[in-house]
């Protein structure tokens, strides 16, 4: 069981709070997932692409049972089901969920990495994480610091 997983949900399509609302429920019902947290929704200037609408943005800390591979096929079929097309990298987009933190794992494979290697250029998104857990952040970077290295 891994008590310290972070997603961010955003959207910057349609009906943005409406969005927010419906994958928040979608999360909510993942067999083997727990909602444990939740940050105030905020608006969000563009990253990337910088020509399309702001997002609406929400970090949720979740506990789970599933690995992060499993999580993230979970996460995808969401983004899927809920009619995200996947066009251009970084564009708009009605749903998109992605994989911040999953305790203190790293991974750096084709289909993951973690942690999200765009987080800590997104204030936004590290803002959040502390709006949940004030601690979650330093400790992270403690345990990096003291990772062993095989
Ligand atoms: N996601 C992106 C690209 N740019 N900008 C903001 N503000 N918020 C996002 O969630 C976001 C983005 C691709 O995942
Ligand atoms: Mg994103
Ligand atoms: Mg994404």
């Amino acid at each position: 069981m891994e008590r310290n997983v972070y997603i961010s949900l955003g959207t910057n399509l349609g009906k943005l709070e409406e969005n927010l609302q419906r994958v928040s429920a979608a999360v909510a019902a993942l067999d083997a997932v727990r909602v444990t947290g939740c940050s105030e929704p905020v608006l969000t200037r563009p990253v990337g692409l910088k020509e399309q609408p702001d997002f609406l943005n929400q970090v949720q800390r979740l506990e789970t049972s599933l690995s992060p591979e499993k999580l993230l096929v979970r996460l995808q079929r969401i983004e899927d089901e809920m009619g995200r097309v996947r066009e251009r990298r970084w564009g708009p987009r009605i749903i998109d969920l992605d994989l911040l933190f999953y305790g203190n794992k790293v991974r750096n494979t084709k289909r993951l990495v973690l942690p999200h290697p765009q987080v800590w250029k997104r204030r936004f998104f590290l803002e959040m994480v502390e709006q949940i857990d004030s601690t979650f952040l330093q400790q992270w970077a403690r345990q990096y610091a003291s990772r062993s290295i095989d």
